[in-house]
């Protein structure tokens, strides 16, 4: 009798857990099933990256887990006058309780499943997520950043991208030494990494961090949500030595490769290092599932900010498109993970903090002034934008992502900012000079303004 009425009970329950276990099965199901978009396989289906079809179309989440000055100048203010310049100092000057406290505040409101649902309703399918080798802890003495916190908020974020039908790219921003000196590595001033007294152990500190990317993001749980991983942003290339930074490359690719098996886990991202793709003429980008990321910007070209509108869209269109076509013929895909409308190098704390600008002739010690008149008031007010500077605008991005879209596709710098809006496409899309749909437009933008994308070969000076 006892033992009747405990098995009723238990077959209850274990009826109760299967009805659990199969709407379980079933909300999982459909979840991995969600696409984004039309053009974008669902998160059960690879996404062709080998053939650079679709289109990667994205926005980078930065000023995120590793913070700049000119996204989020209002984490800095308050500290500036104590001399904080970029995390590193940041984090050195509150101590550690209260720098986690404020990143932690950070990282809870900048990016929330609102920044998801918004993305994918803007017609996109990527978003690029720049992490700091501290999101990875094993920090060594004197380094004062917080460590492992990131790393949680970026897996939740990675489950909102996932319900919304979002794959992410998790790149590697900041390296132990700091592999270009600038305040968006973590630490601003001198390179660390391949250069100076502790480069080559640096350099060395930061495969680890890599390995521990790539296996994690080869689990089959990410397979298909976090398909790609970035292996360094902007290593200085022209400072170290382009042939320095290629050879850690191979190193970087082996030991990736070591971790996933050949042929396995994630696509991994190359940036180019400032270097011409020749320069990476020994990597097999298909065996290695490698892909190849140039950065592409005028405001901090003189040269290119003079240009006029014109021969700016011209420029974008030519010489970018060629450049697309030859790196994806000569490398494979090859993709621009930072690109803006930006044509003026305005931005608050843009060039760093309380370093001037060029537009204005405020920068450095440099003689250039973008006219004799041209000042960077209003320039970082949307309000005062004509209805031609916005089409203007519009044109160029549109000229950008068609020349993009000869490689393998696309992401802006930055899905927003906090006063900085044309490096903010969330404003650009309020303020009606991007589009309210990435996909949806009109082909051969740039061939209709007599600028067809994918010529050979296009001089620099357009
Ligand atoms: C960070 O995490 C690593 C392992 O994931 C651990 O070894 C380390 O102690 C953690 N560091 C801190 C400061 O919590
Ligand atoms: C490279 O390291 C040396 C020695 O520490 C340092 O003087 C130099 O400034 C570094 N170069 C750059 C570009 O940071
Ligand atoms: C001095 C310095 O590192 N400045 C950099 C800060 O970050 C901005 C935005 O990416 C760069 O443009 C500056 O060069």
């Amino acid at each position: 009798m006892q033992g009747d009425i405990d098995r009723s009970r238990i077959d209850k329950r274990s009826c109760f857990r299967r009805y659990w276990c199969i709407l379980l099965l079933l909300m999982l199901l459909v979840a991995a099933a969600i696409a984004p978009n039309s053009y974008t396989p669902p998160l059960n289906q690879p996404f062709d990256y080998a053939n650079g079809t679709p289109k990667m179309r994205g926005v980078n989440l930065g000023g995120w887990l590793v913070l700049e000055p000119f996204i989020t100048p209002s984490l800095f203010d308050p500290y500036i006058m104590d001399g904080v310049v970029d995390e590193w100092t940041l984090c050195e000057h509150l101590g550690p309780d209260a720098a986690r406290k404020l990143l932690e505040d950070h990282y809870a409101s900048w990016v929330t499943e609102d920044t998801f649902v918004q993305i994918k309703k803007l017609g996109l399918n990527h978003v690029r997520v720049p992490i700091g080798f501290w999101a990875m802890g094993s920090l060594v003495r004197g380094e004062p950043y917080v460590a492992n916190i990131s790393w949680n908020y970026l897996l939740r974020a990675i489950e909102w991208a996932r319900k919304h039908g979002i794959r992410v790219m998790v790149e590697l921003h900041g390296a132990p030494g700091s592999q270009n000196g600038w305040n968006h590595s973590g630490r601003v001033g001198q390179i660390r990494w391949l250069n100076g007294t502790d480069g080559a152990l640096n350099a060395q500190r930061t495969l680890p961090y890599l390995q521990q990317m790539a296996a994690f993001f080869s689990d089959p749980a990410y397979t298909h949500v976090s398909p790609v991983m970035g292996i360094l942003n902007e290593p200085a290339g022209f400072l170290i030595g382009g042939e320095a930074v290629v050879n850690w490359y191979k190193q970087a690719v082996a030991a990736i490769r070591q971790a996933t098996g050949l042929g396995r886990g994630p696509w991994a991202v190359l940036h180019d290092g400032f270097l011409s793709v020749d320069a990476f003429g020994g990597f097999k980008a298909q065996t290695d599932s490698l892909m190849i990321d140039s950065h592409l910007y005028i405001m901090f070209t003189e040269s290119l900010m003079s240009l006029s509108q014109t021969a700016q869209l011209k420029f974008a269109c030519q010489s970018w498109g060629s450049l697309a076509t030859t790196s994806t013929k000569t490398f494979g895909p090859t993709m621009v993970g930072e690109f803006s409308v930006a044509v003026n190098d305005c931005a608050t704390y843009l060039n760093g903090i309380n370093v001037g600008a060029r537009w204005d002739g405020t920068f450095g010690n440099s003689a250039y002034r973008h006219s004799p008149d041209s000042t960077c008031a209003d320039k970082n007010d949307a309000s005062t934008y004509t209805a031609d500077y916005k089409t203007f605008l519009k044109q160029f991005f549109l000229a950008q992502i068609e020349a993009f879209e000869q490689g393998a596709g696309w992401f802006y710098w930055n899905f927003k900012t906090e006063s900085n809006p044309l490096w903010s496409y969330f404003d650009g899309v309020e303020g009606g000079w991007l589009p309210k749909d990435a996909s949806d437009r009109g082909l051969g933008y740039c061939t209709s303004l007599g600028y067809p994308v994918n010529l050979p070969s296009v001089d620099e000076s357009g």
